[in-house]
């Protein structure tokens, strides 16, 4: 897998980053004024994370973002995707700005702008303020309401000097498990709900994009200012070619992926599925304006964040093949969605130790299937990487298995490029090691290592030098 050809596929514009999200890494769960998170209150209930880890010292990124900046660029970093946390800038989630909050983030801006590394901002990345949770979270529309006036002040304090933004990151899994296996919060297990919440993450996408064109319109927002979504891609196939396997993995295609990405790239959910949707939960319910919004506001890119595919079997109970046409047979009330289909595990696949399936080439397949669908869209790869416990030998991180799986990863995103895929940056998830939501602080994925009984020293892993070739070679090196 290791290619060391000197010519680069990858264009001369390409962006090599890195991706992290607030709370995950920044700590400081409570300094300076910032209001509480949903996850702040939920990971402290009992029984919800890995041995009851938290986010409240995370890396410390919050009071060492000089020193974390300062190792990006000595890694050559050329942008760095970073999410906000909402509740830090607004601790009701709406009303009175936080300064020091505000304070916070430009001075992050201006270090990463003063060593040349461009900031790609994520406005959610799952930390809504608790206080709009307390007023029913994503089901409210008033919490649309807030999401918008929280994504303008981020316009106005930081549009001056970020060209990169995106919306939200992963309806799949924040909502998926929001709202339908309960892992995260707010718990539940209620697909009705779930759907409508996740109708109006749409509608707060399509606000934040029209708000972010008006500041366009102004010049409020630099040239070549950008906003995208960012979806899990996790290409699924079916484990056996049997018509039922086959009509099977198709409804996972449409409920995990095209229900997800349809209304942002093109405007409008999947017929058919909208239907089965409406018929058995009388949901999402759609107010005047929203299917307006929904067309009128497409975004500039897709973020696509992948890690693994996913093999798909008939649940025999179940005839896809009727439900796939019209969405009119079966469907929801009896199997709740997920009992449409099964998540199988392959033999022939090799696994992570979180059973993640290793296939790189996926990058290259999901992207080419996305394109069929969507047309000639700009991804950006905005999170990719492997979660392990890394070895310490003498003293030193040494992550041969990390440096593999993201060369055979860049292998594809090449493959991509050289199929005519608009690939446009790479953002390995993550800089450095931190919160992984529910297995703690034992999942690694970062180029930089914590030593959590040390005072959070930082100390740079072989992967981190091996970054730093891949980014000064263009990829050419890898
Ligand atoms: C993505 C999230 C990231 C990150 C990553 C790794 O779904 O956007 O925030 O956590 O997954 O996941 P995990 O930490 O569960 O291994």
């Amino acid at each position: 897998m290791m290619s060391d050809n000197k010519t680069s596929t990858f264009p001369s514009d390409f962006l090599w980053g890195a991706a992290s999200a607030a709370y995950q890494v920044e700590g400081g769960h409570d300094a300076d004024g910032k209001g509480p998170s949903i996850w702040d209150v939920f990971s402290h209930q009992p029984g919800t994370t890995h041995e009851g880890t938290n986010g409240d010292i995370a890396a410390d990124h919050y009071h060492r973002f000089k020193e974390d900046v300062a190792l990006m660029a000595e890694a050559g970093l050329q942008s760095y995707r970073f999410s906000i946390s909402w509740p830090r800038l607004l601790p009701e989630g709406r009303g009175t700005a936080n300064a020091a909050g505000i304070q916070f983030y430009s001075d992050l801006i201006d270090e990463l702008l003063k060593y040349g590394i461009k900031p790609m901002i994520t406005l959610y990345h799952w930390d809504l303020p608790q206080a709009l949770q307390d007023i029913g979270g994503w089901e409210s529309r008033e919490t649309v309401d807030a999401f918008e006036q929280y994504a303008r002040l981020c316009y106005e304090k930081f549009g001056d000097r970020v060209e990169l933004w995106s919306t939200f990151n992963e309806t799949l899994i924040f909502i998926g498990m929001g709202y339908f296996t309960g892992a995260h919060p707010p718990g539940l297990r209620n697909p009705k709900r779930g759907i409508q919440a996740c109708h109006h993450v749409f509608i707060a996408h399509a606000k934040a994009v029209k708000a972010f064109r008006d500041y366009q319109a102004e010049n409020r927002i630099p040239a070549g200012g950008q906003i995208g979504f960012v979806n899990v891609m996790q290409p699924h196939d079916p484990i056996t070619d049997s018509p039922a396997d086959i009509a099977a993995c198709k409804m996972a295609d449409d409920l995990l992926t095209h229900w997800l990405y349809d209304p942002v790239l093109k405007g409008e959910y999947p017929a058919h599925i909208l239907n089965m949707a409406q018929l058995t939960w009388g949901v999402p319910e759609f107010a005047p304006e929203d299917e307006d919004l929904l067309k009128e506001n497409i975004c500039d890119f897709i973020g696509v964040n992948y890690y693994k595919r996913e093999w798909i079997a008939a649940n025999p109970d179940v005839d896809n093949t009727q439900i796939n046409t019209t969405g009119e047979k079966g469907s929801g009330k009896e199997f709740g969605f997920k009992g449409l289909f099964k998540f199988v595990r392959n033999p022939e696949s090799t696994y992570t130790d979180w059973d993640w399936e290793i296939y790189p080439e996926g990058l290259c397949v999901g992207m080419m299937r996305l394109k069929d669908r969507y047309g000639d869209i700009p991804f950006y790869i905005t999170e990719n990487g492997l979660g392990a416990k890394d070895p310490i030998v003498d003293g030193e991180i040494v992550d041969d298995p990390r440096i593999d799986y993201l060369s055979g990863h860049i292998d594809a995103a090449a493959s991509a490029i050289e199929q005519g895929i608009n690939v446009r940056g790479y953002y390995p998830w993550s800089f450095i090691d931190l919160l992984s939501w529910l297995n703690g602080y034992q999942k690694q994925y970062g180029f930089v290592y914590i030593d959590r009984d040390n005072d959070l020293a930082r100390k740079r892993k072989k992967s981190f030098y091996w970054y730093q070739g891949v980014i000064s070679s263009n990829g050419a090196i890898r």
